[in-house]
């Protein structure tokens, strides 16, 4: 129950429009959290029925992809593209293919890009979209042939200055290759539709590293500005071994961080003495896990068989990296308990509600995802700038950019905290700077 009865009421709206959209529903949750600090001092909020418009996707598409697999057999998938809001410029946001993928999960990481992408400051508004398919143990064949039957339909939902997508979970550089591939084939024009491309064809240098590496830069500001410490020595664990946890370990070492504990999904190894940081990545990278080959080619180091786990190991920073719904109230009570006093979220909701108001009430600093994990789709923005240029910049002028979007996202949030009399809760000031923008950007374009 919020304060504000607007709020009870659309809420009340989602639950009955979207039932059973858990995810999507609690990521409402968490945002009108924040809202409700807010609704009662601007009544243009509620006047213009503004939260009522931004719970519902502006289009959502959804279609039949059918493959044929190596054995011939026919296969078929669902896919989607939720294309959320577009107030603030093009629908932007990455691809997921996952068995879990639904509309719900969509619907939830389209609503949180576009506040995250408000928050970067560029012009992108939000959108997501994915397939429930598993690319992992598929051939190359079989992923192509997928791609270019899902590229059959998604190529006239899509554009460089309409809806701009990217990787995720289960999306990566092969995926983005093959579909950006077939659309210029079928479309007969080569454009920026896509970002994360490969460097060959108009890819930006740092965008692998930017969501691992502009994690670890928020995490450095909120050390730095709000509790007057740095990362150097801190003892961080990290989940998940993808782009995102990768590089963030990468980055950690770099800036004198003792990575201590690292799960992929298989489990987590644990030395409080330090993890062999290249070696977690060369082997996540060309492996996909490295924590059962990790604990065998290191003697001493502890594994345990259930990534879960890892939430119980003592940190003082904590770095979700995996994917939603990874952190519960329980696992919240427990970090805290084990000495962490910093959690800052690499993934897309990691944390529940339930778990995220309770760090906010027992000073655990807490980052979202849509602030701390911003640097992938920044870079992405800076990507289509650089496409736009017919030009490309080196490593160092994109990395220096990042980590002036980094401070830039970190200010607003911290500043918009301290204005709403919670300087700790950076989830309000997440929201509400994120929202203000498209707030001023849907007053402006009337009823569309
Ligand atoms: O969750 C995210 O921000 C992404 N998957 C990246 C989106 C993008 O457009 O680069």
């Amino acid at each position: 129950m919020y304060k504000s009865e607007y709020l009870n009421r659309v809420l009340a709206e989602v639950n009955a429009k979207s039932a059973g959209q858990v995810e999507f529903i609690k990521a409402v949750e968490e945002f009108f959290d924040s809202m409700d600090f807010l609704v009662d001092k601007n009544p243009d909020i509620e006047k213009y029925s503004i939260l009522e418009r931004l719970v519902v996707p502006e289009r959502v598409i959804s279609f039949r992809v059918p493959w044929v697999d190596d054995k011939g057999v026919i296969r078929v998938n669902n896919g989607w593209r939720v294309e959320f809001n577009s107030a603030i410029g093009p629908y932007k946001g990455g691809m997921r293919f996952d068995k879990s993928v639904n509309l719900s999960i969509l619907k939830f990481l389209g609503f949180e890009q576009t506040f995250k992408n408000s928050l970067t400051g560029l012009p992108m508004g939000g959108g997501k979209g994915g397939a429930d398919f598993d690319p992992r143990g598929k051939s190359d064949g079989e992923v192509m042939r997928f791609c270019q039957s899902f590229m059959a339909e998604f190529y006239r939902h899509i554009g460089p200055n309409t809806d701009v997508p990217a990787g995720d979970l289960g999306f990566g550089a092969r995926e983005i290759g093959y579909m950006f591939g077939y659309y210029k084939k079928l479309v007969n024009e080569w454009n920026g539709v896509f970002t994360g491309k490969g460097l060959s064809y108009g890819g930006s240098l740092g965008r692998p590293e930017a969501t691992g590496y502009g994690l670890l830069y928020f995490a450095q500001e909120m050390l730095h500005e709000i509790l007057h410490d740095d990362i150097k020595g801190k003892k961080v664990i990290i989940s998940g071994s993808g782009k995102v946890g990768g590089m963030a370990a990468q980055k950690a070492k770099e800036l004198g961080a003792c990575l201590v504990a690292m799960s992929d999904i298989e489990g987590f190894v644990y030395d409080p003495n330090g993890l062999d940081v290249d070696y977690i990545v060369a082997k996540a990278k060309a492996k996909g896990m490295f924590s059962k080959d990790y604990a065998a080619d290191h003697k001493g180091v502890k594994f345990v068989g259930d990534p879960h786990e890892m939430w119980k190991t003592p940190c003082e920073i904590a770095l979700p990296c995996a994917t939603q719904g990874e952190i519960h109230l329980e696992d919240a009570k427990l970090l805290k308990k084990n000495g962490c006093y910093m959690l800052v979220e690499g993934a897309n909701m990691p944390c529940d509600v339930e778990a995220i108001r309770y760090f906010n009430e027992n000073d655990v600093l807490f980052a979202p995802g849509k602030a701390s994990n911003a640097g992938g789709v920044a870079v992405s923005g800076l990507e289509m700038s650089q496409n736009a240029m017919h030009l490309s910049w080196t490593f160092e002028e994109v990395d220096a950019r990042l980590k002036d979007i980094m401070k830039s996202i970190f200010n607003k949030c911290y500043e918009t905290a301290k204005k709403y009399g919670q300087p700790r809760n950076l989830a309000l000031g997440a929201n509400i700077a994120g929202f203000e923008k498209v707030l001023d950007a849907m007053i402006a374009q009337g009823v569309c």
